[in-house]
């Protein structure tokens, strides 16, 4: 097993990463910013290492930094949590040239499915559903991508290759919109990403968001854990997130599952991972993979049982899969509430100190939260605070149970989104489940 981890990431994923390490005898190391002393995983971990200001660039982001750190404290590998390095293959290639495990996939893995055109390339090679569209970069030719627009038909959207989570794309509901909308995404992508390739999809109008876990471990090993269903969302923030994903039948998710055990097999993907997919009219079609841990891991975790962040730490020291396809079985549902300082009204970021936390409880309830009485939300981040998970025997009782959570929670000192959240449980839409991407701001628009 692994002797010690440095935790390259703060907040509630750093609390979770360390308490999976307390629980398998790893010594943690947690690497934080001058505004990050006093985080709850900074003050439980075996050694402390500042890595830099606060600025994310000059600590999280900091790789000279982080491996320094990884040195100094002679540790073995190093978690990177979500965000931050967790998805940058150079960061994944210099932690393993320097002699340390990087929990997580190979920076080969990360590099192709970060680029979208090449991510796409490998599942359909893999036999993945992907959307209909240009299979591959778009040309400089007009005459050719207006062919392409019209076979695939309108509406379409233009992505950059290099964007991803909602970042350079274009819509283009019409022929006459086609050439302009290929132009400035294209621009667009070039100055932000520095990489000007594009592609072309039909934009599905109504789809829901709809993800697969998997795990595979270095041995060839792979499982999947169901899917979660992540339509609940704002300006590309997920809000809500529940597994299983509403309607989905036992049918689909084992034939959805083993699409993605075999495209990882294919790929020869490594650790935990997640397949993106929207979700129209009873088809799935890929979108992205995420090669990091998630934000709502834990709706998976509270349905099947598996410790994913245990798993990512064994499979990373070279263990086999503790389970097998046949071991995991779907318990009951899942709901999470991501708990964001903000104002609920205008989502402006409400930074500042926590004069009180008082944390709900009782069966099936989960919070995921680095917080406490007398923190203080550094204005540099991330606004999420927290998770809150209930789980229950069907989705009824979980969404009871989240709804009594939301009421007992007391955060005071700084302003959250409960309310949101209470607005959204108390709704008959969400009530009944499987509400699209686009539910959510309307229902605000109104
Ligand atoms: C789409 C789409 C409709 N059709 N692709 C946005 C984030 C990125 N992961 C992909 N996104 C979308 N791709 C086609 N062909 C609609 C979206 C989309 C979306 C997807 C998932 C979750 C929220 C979303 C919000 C707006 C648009």
């Amino acid at each position: 097993m692994l002797d010690k981890i440095v935790i390259a990431n703060r907040g509630e994923i750093a609390l979770r990463i360390l308490r999976a390490c307390r629980e398998m005898n790893i010594k943690t190391v947690a690497v934080h910013s001058t505004a990050d002393a006093t985080q709850k995983h900074v003050l439980l971990a075996d050694e402390s290492v500042c890595i830099g200001p606060p600025q994310s660039i000059d600590s999280y982001l900091n790789m000279p930094a982080i491996i320094s750190a990884a040195e100094v404290t002679d540790s073995m590998a190093i978690h990177p949590g979500y965000g931050f390095l967790s998805e940058n293959a150079d960061f994944a290639e210099r932690v393993e040239n320097s002699g340390f495990i990087f929990i997580g996939p190979r920076g080969e893995t990360i590099r192709r499915m970060g680029d979208k055109v090449s991510a796409i390339k490998a599942m359909r090679e893999a036999g993945v559903p992907c959307v209909p569209g240009s299979d591959g970069p778009l040309g400089d030719d007009p005459e050719e991508n207006l062919r392409i627009g019209r076979e695939v038909g309108y509406p379409v959207i233009i992505k950059a290759s290099g964007g991803g989570g909602g970042r350079g794309m274009r819509v283009a509901h019409a022929e006459g919109a086609l050439l302009n909308a290929i132009a400035l995404t294209k621009a667009e992508a070039k100055a932000t990403f520095d990489n000007d390739v594009v592609y072309l999809e039909k934009f599905l109008q109504h789809p829901r968001h709809i993800e697969f876990q998997v795990l595979a471990d270095h041995h060839g090993n792979v499982i999947h854990l169901g899917e979660r269903d992540c339509s609940m969302q704002r300006r590309h923030q997920k809000v809500i997130e529940e597994a299983p994903a509403p309607g989905i039948t036992e049918k689909q998710r084992a034939k959805m599952g083993r699409v993605c055990v075999d495209a990882c097999k294919a790929m020869g993907y490594r650790n935990a991972g997640t397949f993106e997919f929207l979700y129209e009219n009873d088809e799935f079609y890929f979108i992205e993979m995420n090669t990091r841990i998630q934000v709502e891991h834990p709706v998976t975790e509270m349905i099947t049982g598996v410790d994913i962040v245990r798993a990512q730490l064994e499979i990373a020291a070279g263990e086999k899969l503790k389970y097998s396809q046949q071991d995991i079985r779907i318990s009951g549902h899942a709901i999470e509430c991501r708990i964001n300082a903000e104002d609920p009204k205008t989502f402006t970021p409400s930074p500042g100190p926590v004069r009180l936390w008082h944390a709900p409880g009782g069966p099936g309830i989960r919070v995921d939260s680095h917080i406490y009485s007398g923190y203080e939300v550094p204005p540099f981040y991330d606004s999420m605070i927290g998770k809150l998970i209930a789980h229950g025997a069907d989705r009824s009782i979980a969404i009871a149970r989240m709804r009594n959570a939301l009421s007992e929670i007391v955060i005071e000192g700084i302003k959250s989104n409960i309310a949101l959240h209470q607005e959204i449980t108390n709704h008959g839409a969400f009530q009944a489940g499987g509400t699209d991407i686009h539910y959510l701001e309307k229902r605000l628009g109104l």
